[in-house]
């Protein structure tokens, strides 16, 4: 009784704090409803050649307590925890062990070779030496940008895991100090109290030379040589480090692997960097995307660009933003703002020119390409209703009309009027300044999926209602080359769908991204008929599944919820048996994250570790030995990986207990 007594006051008490805290929140909210950034910081760089604001996300509160009761031992190639106590012999840090000791740490695994030394050395960011050697100009400017990310990236890695900014200055106090190249880590020798000059001395230069040989071309496309190749090596006090690639995004790859060749270690206080390796790294598909709906729930640009860090890390490189849906139009159209005016869920809750070109610039500096796509002609409802007037008639036809069941796949309905030339007009402008927007490109996303018969069939007596489907994509790509200034576009992509199957859109100018289950006939059937293909298999590569039923009718489909196992796994050019033909018609994957059950309170943790499970699947496509284990090998450098993204303001779900990732291979 007097227990239950002192629960309730307890309770009372607790609620009485969270109602505080909620109308503090609540005002705070209300001055500033526009961008939630006051949660992050911002950090601008400036170029010599013209200011652009490459502001790096990163969480503040992220931290990753030093482990002082731990110190790892390298054992037979595993790293082995034992309790710390002795206070004379310097700790090994788990990183420091892991980086060092047994099999490599990279991810995605470099394809052709790597050779990764087991000795490291200290070094301070001051001591950072760059060049890039490239005649193209835009590939330097885009090269020294790259690089600042690189150098911010790797405070924050520091900052997130206990260390100051002031540790890059040298340490004025004496302090004991343990060897900083380690010769083979599992001897635990130690040294006596050294001296700050003592320690300047075993500090190391690192010297980092890009070579960017072959292109200027700073926009990517399904041709882009994205291989590099990059030697570490390690004379006296100084590393040099040559990464050479054709193009910028290859050498920006390099640069991205370099970085996971980096880390602080938070016993000796100071950042490491392994001293020799050769890589030489290409990856298997062209095409590796992820893609986001924006339109089911709205994200901030800042959620956005947490999402490109994910990416790039993860050497991810096509970003298909699903920008708007039949819920609603998120998009400020230049030359028709009534769609957002009656399509956005609020006035905040938008993206503007200036959003999307600053994330296409923060996406491209990370070698990634925007795709945006106008779904149509199904999926477009919100946002289109303000034809009638304006005297431009219905621009879409069935907008929210109930029983939606009736009309569309999913509430609310919304299909476009294939016979309003109005309606054609406005998508050519939208593509248009998307165009603008996202820079030249080869691949260009028109929707075109789950085209509702009955919808149209209340408006139109035609005798195949299908054939207006072919009629409203074949327009709608004129409309694409036409709004591309005449200029056509290699590659449509559209969604496949019953209708992809009519052969009305010719092969070699349509891409299809097939979504339907990997042992469809669809599948095969669309490779046959001479299509290209990019695998988003619901099986798989669905991110949103198995989170429950979000309506009362229509069954969960999508259940259940999809491992990063299962993402990882997947390989389906391998389980269709494709031949060396139909495997080129092949471009690559994409992750999709539907966002009818997610915002940005979930985002990350949606998306992450998972698709970068895909990465490695899409640039590596190892070839696992067993298909049905995944190797421990496997499981230590995705667990690494996976803090890493932690480390940079990611809220990635954890793949295991913390006591797994701490004691390698116990828990596989
Ligand atoms: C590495 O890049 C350089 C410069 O392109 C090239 O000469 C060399 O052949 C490359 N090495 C390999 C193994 O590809
Ligand atoms: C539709 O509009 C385009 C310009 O957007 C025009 O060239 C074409 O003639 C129009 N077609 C019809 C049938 O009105
Ligand atoms: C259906 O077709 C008939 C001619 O076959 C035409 O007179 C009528 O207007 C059409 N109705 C609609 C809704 O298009
Ligand atoms: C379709 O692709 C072919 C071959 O690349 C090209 O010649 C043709 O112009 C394209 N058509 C359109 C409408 O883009
Ligand atoms: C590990 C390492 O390089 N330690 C060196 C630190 O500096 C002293 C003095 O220069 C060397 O004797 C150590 O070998």
């Amino acid at each position: 009784m007097a227990f239950t007594a002192s629960l309730k006051r307890l309770l009372a008490g607790l609620l009485f704090v969270m109602a505080i805290f909620l109308m503090i929140l609540y005002f705070n909210e209300t001055r500033s409803i526009l961008k939630p950034a006051s949660s992050f910081f911002v950090t601008n760089y400036e170029t010599r050649h013209n200011k652009i604001k490459l502001v790096g996300v990163v969480a503040e509160k992220m931290r990753i307590p030093p482990e002082k009761t731990w110190s790892y031992k390298c054992v037979n190639n595993r790293c082995i925890r034992t309790h710390y106590s002795s206070k004379d012999v310097k700790r090994t840090t788990f990183l420091t062990c892991s980086m060092l000791c047994g099999s490599q740490t990279l991810w995605p695994e470099p394809t052709v070779k790597s050779l990764i030394g087991t000795n490291a050395n200290s070094f301070r960011l001051a001591d950072v030496k760059y060049k890039v050697q490239t005649p193209f100009k835009h590939v330097e400017s885009l090269m020294e940008n790259a690089f600042s990310i690189f150098l911010e990236e790797i405070k924050q890695i520091r900052r997130a895991s206990g260390g100051k900014e002031k540790s890059d200055e040298m340490k004025s106090s004496t302090r004991s100090y343990r060897e900083s190249t380690y010769a083979g880590i599992s001897s635990s020798s130690s040294r006596e109290i050294e001296t700050p000059a003592h320690y300047r001395r075993n500090l190391t230069t690192v010297n980092i030379y890009v070579h960017v040989i072959k292109t200027a071309d700073v926009h990517l496309t399904m041709n882009t040589d994205e291989c590099y190749n990059m030697t570490l090596s390690n004379e006296r006090q100084i590393i040099d480090v040559r990464i050479y690639a054709n193009s910028f995004f290859g050498a920006r790859h390099g640069l991205s692997t370099l970085q996971q060749l980096v880390w602080y270690d938070d016993e000796d206080e100071v950042l490491k960097i392994i001293s020799t390796a050769k890589v030489e790294d290409c990856p298997k598909f062209p095409y590796r995307g992820l893609m986001l709906d924006t339109s089911r729930h709205y994200f901030s640009v800042d959620a956005i660009k947490r999402t490109l860090i994910g990416m790039s890390h993860s050497k991810l490189n096509r970003f298909h933003w699903h920008l708007t849906d039949s819920q609603s139009f998120p998009f400020v159209s230049k030359f028709y703002p009534e769609l957002a005016k009656y399509g956005a869920y609020s006035t905040s809750e938008i993206y503007t020119h200036d959003d999307v070109k600053d994330i296409v610039r923060f996406a491209q500096v990370r070698g990634i390409q925007i795709i945006p796509e106008i779904d149509a002609p199904a999926h477009a409802g919100n946002g289109w209703q303000w034809g009638p007037q304006k005297g431009l008639g219905e621009l879409s036809l069935c907008i929210n009309q109930q029983p939606w069941n009736a009309y569309c796949g999913e509430p609310p309905c919304g299909q476009l009027n294939p016979k309003n030339n109005h309606t054609y007009l406005i998508l050519q402008k939208l593509y248009q300044e998307l165009l603008e927007l996202t820079g030249p490109t080869d691949y260009f996303h028109l929707g075109g999926d789950e085209v509702n018969l009955e919808c149209w069939s209340q408006y139109f007596n035609d005798t195949d209602i299908r054939s207006l489907w072919c009629d409203f994509m074949l327009q709608a790509h004129h409309r694409l080359s036409v709004a591309n200034n005449g200029q056509k576009i290699k590659m449509a992509g559209v969604w496949s769908s019953g209708l992809t199957q009519m052969p009305c859109l010719p092969t070699k100018n349509f891409t299809v991204q097939v979504w339907g289950g990997s042992q469809w006939p669809e599948n095969y059937q669309l490779l046959d008929a001479g299509y290209n293909i990019i695998m988003s298999h619901v099986d798989a590569w669905y991110l949103d599944c198995g989170f429950g039923n979000w309506r009362a009718t229509g069954e969960a489909a999508c259940s259940p919820y999809r491992t990063w196992q299962t993402v990882y796994k997947h390989k389906p050019w391998h389980s269709m048996r494709l031949n060396k033909q139909q495997l080129k018609q092949v471009l690559g994957g994409e992750v999709c994250l539907w966002t009818e059950q997610v915002d940005e309170s979930v985002l990350d943790a949606r998306l992450w570790p998972r698709s970068s499970a895909l990465g490695e699947r899409l640039w590596t496509d190892p070839n696992d030995e067993n298909d049905y284990a995944i190797s421990k090998e496997t499981f230590k450098r995705f667990s690494i990986f996976r803090n890493r993204l932690v480390q940079l303001g990611i809220k990635a779900e954890p793949i295991f207990p913390k006591y797994c990732a701490q004691n390698q291979d116990e828990c596989v």
